[in-house]
This record gives structure tokens, sequence and C-alpha cells, in this order.
């Protein structure tokens, strides 16, 4: 019997010490170890998929900006089938282009959920002939591959009758606390749905109309992250975000966040249009990615599929294009960190996680040795990535007097050149160390 209350009291207080130690454990695990893989990923798929691809139109814009009426936009639904929808299929297409995450429009700014929302009428299984959740198989493919999924939703709904802004010059209302509370009450709703999908990240878009605190963006993170506390969140949540996301433009210098990523377009367009054939080549979309990399980021590459779920040829041809470059030169890709600045190298670099291996990049047809200045390191093997070949090196001009590097020339013979971008490893003696001072007159002679 006394043992038995003893037992007991030293249940009270465990459990006492469970409740307060996960009362404590309330901070968020930090963004360093959130965002490790993200950090290292460097290349993901972005996904654009919803009723505009019907007509080949603007995704939710064309109506917002009266270039069609909403009515005759909602008419896309109709023509929405889903008949050709492979998840299994687009997931094996994606990991072979070498991404190692996804991110798929779970509902853009016109309202339609692609999943089977118990909040909103507005759903591809009620009101399409898809009649389907799309989502569901989505996540399940991906995550048999093991790659990340993300889940992007618009904050703002342009067809909800609770939602003060309709189009660009009609609006529902300006002020309004009690359809603003329930229409929070809509978002708050689809939001938890969508947590149940348990993905890796949510992208957040739309955020512009309204202020975190109407949104209520820090409840929103509190709730993503205490369903998963290794979510991350893009920066389209008014300040509440993970990650920085430039959009379209290629950063010209490094972004001064540790973690970002570009999302870009194919063509000019983030949803399918058969009229628009403005595609990047496979070459530039390479260079492009090289870029991000250099600059320690991550490039986010839109795919659009048509109403039936294929995947138009163009972005099957590319993705298979960036997955021939990828797959032969994964050891200078995912987890590589920004390269040096360009002072000491003519093109694109990026180093190796422990700052070892300097990878350079050369994306044309060098006219004579490569050169890299200032490189205080001695090198150790240099060679062609995804090939193998062992490049030789000289040094030249190094003065035995002077701190100054010299300048270190690397042949490159046509032979080993790929036909888009060559990579070249530079096995250093210890972590890279560059030359940075102002170069004086003779130090000692
Ligand atoms: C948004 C959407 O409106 C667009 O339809 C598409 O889904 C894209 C990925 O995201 O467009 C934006 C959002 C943010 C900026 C520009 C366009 N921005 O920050 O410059």
């Amino acid at each position: 019997m006394k043992y038995n209350k003893k037992l007991s009291s030293i249940v009270i207080i465990l459990l006492f010490l469970n409740v307060f130690c996960a009362n404590s454990q309330q901070a968020e695990k930090p963004k360093e170890k959130r965002l490790a893989w993200f950090k290292d990923a460097k290349l993901g798929i972005f996904i654009h998929w919803g009723i505009y691809a019907v007509n080949g139109i603007d995704e939710s814009w064309s109506f917002y900006n009266n270039y069609i009426s909403y009515p005759d936009y909602m008419k896309q639904l109709n023509g929405f089938t889903a008949h050709n929808y492979n998840p299994k299929k687009w997931a094996k297409l994606i990991e072979e282009s070498g991404a190692k995450y996804t991110i798929i429009t779970t509902k853009h700014h016109d309202g339609v959920a692609l999943w089977n929302t118990k909040f909103g009428k507005l759903n591809t299984v009620q009101h399409t002939p898809a009649k389907k959740d799309l989502i569901t198989p989505f996540v399940k493919a991906i995550k048999k591959r093991n790659l990340k999924v993300g889940l992007y939703y618009s904050l703002l709904d342009w067809s909800h009758s609770d939602y003060p802004n309709f189009t660009r010059t009609k609006k529902r209302y300006t002020e309004d606390d009690k359809k603003w509370e329930s229409f929070t009450k809509f978002n708050f709703g689809q939001l938890t749905e969508l947590t149940s999908f348990n993905p890796d990240m949510y992208w957040f878009d739309g955020d512009w109309e309204q202020s975190a605190k109407k949104w209520k963006a820090k409840e929103i993170r509190n709730l993503l992250l205490s369903r998963n506390p290794n979510a991350i969140i893009n920066s389209r949540l008014q300040g509440y975000g993970d990650y920085a996301t430039p959009e379209q433009g290629v950063p010209i210098s490094k972004p001064s966040s540790i973690f970002w990523e570009l999302c870009m377009t194919m063509n000019n367009s983030w949803g399918y249009q058969p009229n628009d054939k403005k595609y990047k080549s496979i070459n530039q979309i390479i260079r492009i990615l090289v870029d991000c990399i250099s600059m320690g980021g991550n490039l986010l590459l839109d795919i659009a599929p048509k109403p039936d779920g294929t995947i138009p040829q163009e972005q099957v041809a590319i993705l298979k294009g960036l997955g021939r470059w990828t797959k032969k030169h994964k050891e200078a890709i995912y987890g590589t960190r920004a390269g040096i600045p360009k002072e000491h190298f003519n093109g694109y670099t990026a180093l190796s996680k422990d700052k070892t291996i300097l990878y350079l990049y050369v994306d044309n047809k060098p006219n004579g040795p490569l050169l890299i200045k200032g490189l205080k390191n001695k090198v150790n093997r240099i060679w062609v990535v995804g090939n193998g070949t062992k490049l030789s090196h000289k040094v030249v001009g190094k003065q035995y007097w002077s701190s100054v590097p010299g300048l270190l020339y690397i042949d490159l013979p046509e032979k080993v050149q790929d036909k888009d971008v060559t990579v070249i490893a530079v096995l250093l003696r210890g972590k890279v160390d560059l030359f940075r001072e102002e170069v004086k007159a003779i130090e000692s002679n």
C-alpha cells in the first residue's frame, strides 16, 4: 500500500514534469536544422495545375484583370478532366530531373481546391469531371520516392463570398468584421486539412492583399509547426516565413538570406498555355540552375500540366535534359555551398560543404587554359566531374618574396567538355583560403 502511494506520487511528479517540459519545448526547432535538407536540395519542381489550363489562360489573374468574365472563367471547371492523371509517372519524371522536392498548387487565387475539402464547395471533387481528390495520390507518389513534398496555398481567395476582393474593379466590401472572421475560419479550416497530408513544406501565396495581423500569420505558422515541427514555410506569409523567394528574375548578386529559392517558369506562364512557345532552352535552364547554386540558393522550376493531367512534351524534354546534366554532376550540385568571389574565377563556382573542393562550372568553350587567381591553397588533384579525367595544372608567376599567390592555370581538353556546362573539381589542401588583400609593392627582396 505504502509502496503504491509512493509510486503514484512519482507518477504524478513525472506527469507534471512532462507537461512542464512540453510547454517549454514550444520554442521552434532552429531554422538551420529544419532547413538543412532545403539548403542541400538545389532543385525543386513547381506544379501549377488548375482549371485555367482548360482555356490555356492566366491562372486566376485572367478574371481578376477582367480579360474574361468570372462566369466564363468558371466554365473551365467542366473541362478539367484529369483523365490521364498519373501521379506515379509525374513523380518518376520529377525524380529523373534531379529535383529533390516538388510543390503543387492545392488552391490558386481562383479558390478551386484540388482536394476533397469540407470547407467551401469549390473543389475538383464536386465541380469537375475529374471528380477526384488530386492531392492525396500525388503526395503519396512523391513520398514513395523519398522526395520532399510541398503544398502551395493561396491565402487570398477571389471566389469566396466572404473575401473582400473579387476583381481589380469590383470589391465585395471594404470593412466587415463578421465576414472577415468567417473567411479566416474558412482559411484555418482548409489549412488544418492540408496539415493531414503532412507535407514537408508550405508555399504560401497572395499574402500581399492583407496584413500579417489580418491573416493571423503567426497563428498560421504555429498551427503548421505544431502539426509538424520540421515543416518549412516560404516567405510569402507577411514576415512569418523561413526563406526568401525571389520570383522570375535570377538574382544578380548573392541574396543576403542564407536560405532562398528562385521560382521560375519554363516559358512565360505558370499554368498550361499552349500559345506560349517562349520556352527557355535546356542549356539556359542548366546555366540558371548553376547560377543559383553558385550563390547558395535553389531553383524551383515550374511545370504546367494539361487539364487531362498530361505534362506537355516541351516540358518533359526540359526535365529529361536537366536530368541528364544533374545525374552526371550530382557531386557538384547537392549539398554544395556558394562559391568564391568572381574576381578569382571568371565564371560560376561552388564549394563542397567542408570547403575543401572548389567546383568550377564552365559554360563556354575556353580559348586556352582556365585561370584561378588568388588561391592560397596547394592543389591536391583536379578532375572533370562525371567523367573522372584528371587534369593537369600549372602555377605561374609566383614570387618567393610576395604573399600574392601565383596564377593557377588548368588545361581543359575539348574531348572532356560537356555539351551544356562542364564541371571541374579542384581538391584543395585544407579549406579554401583566398588572397583578398590589396597587393602592395615589394614586401621584401
Ligand atoms: C504569384 C501568383 O499570383 C502567380 O499566379 C503564380 O502562382 C506565382 C508563383 O505567384 O505571383 C506573384 C507573387 C509574388 C510576386 C510576384 C508574383 N512577387 O513577390 O514579386
